[in-house]
C-alpha cells in the first residue's frame, strides 16, 4: 500500500484530479460487505529450463558445458571450449572417471616442452565480468608440478581483467579438486569474455592433463553456493510473487519414457549429477536441482507447487497400468525427500545427509503436466482411468494435508476426483483473453483451479498455432491478459493462483519467444517485458477479499474491473480498458468512504502501436506508469479517466480504512 506521503512524492507531474467528470462516466458503487475472502495466492511464477532460462539463465553458473554431459539425444561435445597455446582438446571416457555421473572429461594435450597451454570457455554466449568475487573450481587428473592460472579475459581482444594462480595438487592416479576465487581488477567493457585456464607445459608429465567439472560463479542471490543470478532474482522479486510451480512443464515429462525428469539425479554434490536430456534442445546440467528450487522459494518467500511425474513422456508413450506404481512410488519418495523427518524416514535421512536436516513444508502437489496433450487421446484416457487415480489415492493416504492438483482443468473434458484441484493453461489471443473475463464466474469452490501457465502468444486474427508466436510480449497482448486476470481475481476464492509462462529466455538460444523476462550474459540485456509490468502491478496490489460492485448506469463494455480490500483493510479497485477509441471516464464510490479521502491511482499505458514491445537490444521501456493522487468528491466517489488500452489500480489511502 502506497502511503499518502510517498504517493505525493511519486506524483508524475499530474495535478490532483478534481475536475468534474465528463458525462457518461462509468458510475460504480463498491459495497462495504458481501464479498468473498480470497483463498488464492493469486500471482506466482512458473519455471521451466526452456531456452536456457535455467542453465545460462537463472542458474548463475558461467561455464557452459562444464562437465561434458550428454545423452543419446545430445551427444557429448566440446561446445564452448577452445584450446589455448599449442594445446589439443579431446573428449575421453577414462576407465577412472571423475564419477559415474560424469563419465566424460576433457583431455588437454601438448607436445610443447615449455610455455603456457590450456583452454578457454566462452560461457553462455559470453560472461559478465565485473570487479566482484568469482568462485571457481575444477577437477584435474595427471602429474603436474607448477601452477594453474585462471583468468577472465576478453574474447575479442585478449585483454585480461583479472587472474589468479592456483598451486597444482594434481596427481597421475586420481582426480583432485582445485578451488579458487578471482576478483577482477577492472570491469570488462562488454560481455564477450571467457574464462581461460592455463598451465606450464614444462611441468606436465606424460604430455596431457584431464579436466572435468570446471565451474565459475559470480556472486549469487543471497550468496547461495550453487545459487541464482542476482539481477534475475531481483527482477522476479519485483513481481512480489507468491508461489513457484516447479520444476517445469514439459520438462517434467521428458522426451521419452526412460528420460523423464528425475529429481533424485538433481541432488547432492555437482559431481554426482549426471544431467538431463532437456526437452528444449539442449542437455541440462541438473545444477538447478530440487534443493535449489526450494532455496529459490525460501529466498523469495514462495509457496512451492511441486509437480510430480505422472508416467507419460512427450513422445506419447506412457506407463501401462501394471507399472504405474513406479511413478507413484517415485513421486511419494520425492515428497518424502522434501518433507520427511530426518531421523524416521528414508528419504528425509538422505536429505539430511546432504546438509539439509530441516524438512520443507509442501502444501501443493501437481500430478503431472498437461496430461491432456502428450499422447492424447490414449495417454489422456490412461490418465483418467488409472494414472491420476493411482496418484490421488496414494497421496490422499500418505499426505492427506496436501492440496493435490490434477494437470488438466475442468475445462479439459475430465471429471476431476473430489478434493483435487485442476490446472488451466490459456495461451490465447488478446481478444480471446478478454472473452474469457467471465471464465471462472460459474465454477464452484469444489472446482478449485490453478492458472498454472498463461500468456498472450498470438495476435488477434493471427494464424494461432499454425503460425509463429509473437516475437515478444506486446502491449495489446499484455492488456488482454490483464483483463482475464482481473476477471480471475473476482473469483479468487476458487482459484489457487495464476502465473505467466514461460518466465524467461536467453536471447542467444531460444525456441519460445514470448516470455516475461528476456536475458543474456550481459545483465544490461535483462528486459522486463510489457507483461512483466502488468503482472507486477496486479501482483503488487493483492486483494484479501473481493467486494460486490454495482454499476449505476448500463456501464461501458470496454471497462473491466474488480474491487476489494487489501491486506491492510483499505479499498482497492483494479481495471483495464480494451477496444475503446477514447479514454473511459470512471467514477468509483466505496461505501463508507468520506469526501476528501485520498487514493493513489497507478495507470499503465503502452505505446501508440498496440504491437509495441520491450526490446532487449534498445532497452527502451514502452510501458508508461503514471501515479496520481485522486481525492474523493462530496459523495465519496473517486473520478478519473482511463486511457484506451490501459491497466490501472486505485488504492484508497489508509484514512479510507473501513
Ligand atoms: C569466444 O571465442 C571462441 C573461440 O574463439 C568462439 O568460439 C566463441 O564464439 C567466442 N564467444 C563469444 C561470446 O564471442
Ligand atoms: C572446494 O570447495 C567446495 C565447496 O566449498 C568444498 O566442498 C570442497 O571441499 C573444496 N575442495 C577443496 C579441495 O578444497
Ligand atoms: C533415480 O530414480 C530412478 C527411478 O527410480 C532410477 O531409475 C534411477 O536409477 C535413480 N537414479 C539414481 C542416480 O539413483
Ligand atoms: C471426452 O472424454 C471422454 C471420456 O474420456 C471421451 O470418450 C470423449 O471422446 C472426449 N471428448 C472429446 C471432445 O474429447
Ligand atoms: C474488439 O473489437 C474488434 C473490432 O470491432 C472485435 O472484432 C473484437 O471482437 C473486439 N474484442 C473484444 C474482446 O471485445
Ligand atoms: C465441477 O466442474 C464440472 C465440470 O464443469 C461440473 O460438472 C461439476 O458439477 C463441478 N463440480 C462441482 C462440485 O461443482
Ligand atoms: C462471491 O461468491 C459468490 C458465489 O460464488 C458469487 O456469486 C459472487 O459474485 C461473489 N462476490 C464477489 C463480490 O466476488
Ligand atoms: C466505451 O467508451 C469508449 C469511450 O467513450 C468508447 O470508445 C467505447 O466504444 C465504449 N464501449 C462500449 C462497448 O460502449
Ligand atoms: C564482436 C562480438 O562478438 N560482439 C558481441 C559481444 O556480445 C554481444 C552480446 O553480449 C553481442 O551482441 C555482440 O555481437
Ligand atoms: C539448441 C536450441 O535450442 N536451439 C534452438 C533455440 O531456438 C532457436 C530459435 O527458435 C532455434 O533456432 C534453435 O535451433
Amino acid at each position: 500500500m502506497v502511503s499518502l506521503k510517498s504517493a505525493t512524492a511519486t506524483l508524475l507531474g499530474v495535478a490532483l484530479l478534481t475536475a468534474p467528470l465528463p458525462c457518461g462516466a462509468v458510475d460504480l458503487s463498491v459495497k462495504a460487505n458481501g464479498g468473498n475472502t480470497t483463498t488464492s495466492t493469486m500471482y506466482g511464477l512458473m519455471h521451466e529450463d526452456i531456452n536456457n532460462s535455467g542453465d545460462g539463465g537463472m542458474y548463475a553458473e558461467l561455464i557452459r558445458n562444464r562437465a561434458f554431459q550428454g545423452s543419446a539425444k545430445y551427444p557429448v561435445s566440446l561446445d564452448a571450449w577452445s584450446p589455448v597455446g599449442s594445446a589439443t582438446l579431446s573428449l575421453k571416457q577414462l576407465t577412472q572417471p571423475l564419477s559415474s555421473a560424469l563419465p566424460t572429461s576433457m583431455n588437454v594435450a601438448t607436445t610443447a616442452k615449455k610455455g603456457k597451454v590450456g583452454f578457454a570457455n566462452s560461457g553462455y554466449w559470453g560472461m559478465d565480468v565485473k570487479v566482484q568475487k568469482y568462485t571457481g573450481s575444477f577437477y584435474v587428473r595427471g602429474a603436474y608440478e607448477g601452477k594453474f592460472t585462471a583468468s577472465l579475459q576478453s574474447n575479442l581482444t585478449g585483454q585480461v581483467f583479472g587472474s589468479v594462480d592456483v598451486e597444482s595438487e594434481s596427481v597421475s592416479n586420481g582426480w583432485t579438486q582445485h578451488n579458487f576465487t578471482l576478483i577482477p581488477f577492472k570491469n570488462a567493457p562488454n560481455s564477450n569474455n571467457s574464462l581461460v585456464i592455463t598451465f606450464d607445459a614444462a611441468g606436465v608429465q606424460g604430455g596431457s592433463l584431464d579436466f572435468n567439472l570446471i565451474s565459475l560463479f559470480p556472486p549469487t542471490y543471497k550468496n547461495r553456493a550453487n545459487g541464482m543470478r542476482v539481477d534475475i532474482m531481483e527482477a522476479l522479486a519485483e513481481l512480489k510473487p507468491k508461489f513457484l510451480r516447479l520444476p517445469g512443464g514439459n520438462m517434467l515429462e521428458g522426451n521419452t519414457l526412460p528420460t523423464f525428469w528425475k529429481w533424485n539425479e538433481t541432488i547432492g554434490p555437482l559431481k554426482d549429477r549426471p544431467g538431463f536430456p532437456g526437452v528444449w534442445g539442449y542437455e541440462q546440467t541438473n545444477g538447478l536441482g530440487i534443493i535449489e528450487y526450494m532455496h529459490w522459494c525460501d529466498d523469495l518467500g514462495l509457496e512451492p507447487i511441486v509437480a510430480v511425474w505422472s508416467g507419460v513422456a512427450l513422445d506419447g508413450s506412457y506407463l501401462p497400468q501394471s507399472r504405474i506404481q513406479e511413478a507413484v512410488q517415485f513421486a511419494l519418495d520425492e515428497i518424502e525427500f522434501l518433507t520427511g523427518d530426518a531421523k524416521t524416514t528414508r528419504w528425509g535421512a538422505v536429505r539430511a545427509s546432504l546438509g539439509y536436516p530441516a524438512p520443507w513444508k509442501i502444501k501443493y502437489v501437481e500430478l503431472g503436466n498437461e496430461d491432456w496433450l502428450a499422447g492424447a487421446p490414449a495417454a489422456y484416457e490412461a490418465y483418467k482411468q488409472y494414472r491420476l487415480p493411482a496418484l490421488v489415492s496414494a497421496f490422499q493416504k500418505n499426505y492427506p494435508d496436501i492440496q493435490l492438483i490434477a494437470s488438466p482443468s475442468i475445462f479439459d473434458n475430465i471429471t476431476i476426483p473430489a478434493g483435487v484441484a485442476g490446472d488451466y493453461h490459456p495461451y490465447l489471443t488478446p481478444d480471446e483473453f478478454v472473452a474469457n473475463y467471465n471464465k471462472f464466474d460459474h465454477i464452484s469452490k469444489q472446482n478449485l483451479t490453478l492458472i498454472g501457465e498463461c500468456a498472450s502468444v498470438h495476435p488477434n486474427g493471427g494464424t494461432a498455432w499454425n503460425g509463429n508466436l509473437m516475437p515478444y510480449p506486446w502491449w495489446g497482448g499484455s492488456v488482454g491478459e490483464a483483463i482475464f486476470l482481473i476477471g480471475a481475481e473476482r473469483n479468487a476464492d476458487r482459484l489457487i493462483g495464476a502465473t505467466y509462462a514461460p518466465g524467461m529466455r536467453n536471447m542467444n538460444r531460444w525456441q519460445w519467444s514470448v516470455t516475461q523476462i528476456q536475458l543474456a550474459a550481459d545483465p544490461k540485456l535483462t528486459t522486463r517485458s510489457t507483461s512483466f509490468y502488468t503482472w507486477k502491478l496486479l501482483g503488487n496490489t493483492p486483494l484479501a477479499k473481493t467486494l460486490p460492485v454495482t454499476a449505476a448506469t448500463a456501464g461501458n463494455n470496454s471497462l473491466y474491473y474488480v474491487a476489494g480490500v487489501s491486506d491492510a483493510g483499505t479499498g482497492v479497485f483494479k481495471a483495464a480498458v480494451y477496444n475503446s477509441t477514447a479514454p473511459v471516464p470512471v467514477n468509483v464510490q466505496f461505501e463508507g468512504v468520506d469526501k476528501n479521502t485520498q487514493a493513489t491511482l497507478t495507470v499503465l499505458t503502452g505505446p501508440a502501436d498496440p504491437y509495441g514491445y520491450n526490446d532487449p537490444f534498445t532497452q527502451k521501456n514502452v510501458v508508461k506508469e503514471t501515479v496520481t493522487t485522486v481525492k474523493a468528491d462530496k459523495d465519496g466517489g473517486f473520478g478519473f479517466s482511463l486511457p484506451a488500452l490501459s491497466v490501472a489500480v486505485l488504492e484508497v489511502d489508509d484514512n479510507g480504512r473501513r
